[in-house]
């Protein structure tokens, strides 16, 4: 509940926060969890809404990963615990896999997803 005082959202019982770095994917998910969280993973419009204001809240271009990807299978997106996802965003188009390399996903500051490649640099936010 502190983390309220250094800038989290809060929806429902979730809070998300950011460090404000911009890591790769595996970097932000170790980051996550040694911090005792989880890489944000929203998982209704509410959570969407509040990882997309926390973008707001570090300018109009920033994004950052979800704790969604489909490295394990092509095409079927699942959340880090192994479960395929229940709720979605996409941008119009995506996923698209462009150039058979996009296997995370980003959120874009108007709360739209895409699919990106893992090795690009987001802004970690972290669910608690
Ligand atoms: C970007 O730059 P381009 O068009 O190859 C984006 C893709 C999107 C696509 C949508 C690294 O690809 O994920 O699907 O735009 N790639 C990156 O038009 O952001
Ligand atoms: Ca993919
Ligand atoms: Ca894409």
């Amino acid at each position: 509940k502190i983390l309220l005082f250094h800038g989290g959202k809060k929806a429902g019982e979730k809070i998300f926060v950011t460090n404000g770095h911009e890591e790769s994917f595996e970097n932000a998910l170790k980051t996550c969890k040694e911090a005792g969280g989880k890489l944000a993973t929203p998982k209704n419009a509410a959570e969407n809404h509040a990882v997309q204001e926390i973008l707001h809240t570090k300018g109009d271009t920033v994004k950052s990963f979800l704790g969604i990807s489909d490295i394990q299978v092509e095409g079927i997106f699942k959340y880090l615990g192994g479960d395929k996802i229940t709720f979605t965003n996409w941008n119009l188009g995506e996923p698209n896999n462009s150039k058979d390399n996009e296997d995370c996903v980003e959120i874009q500051d108007n709360g739209k997803w895409n699919d990106i490649p893992c090795s690009l640099l987001r802004l970690v936010i972290c669910e608690f």
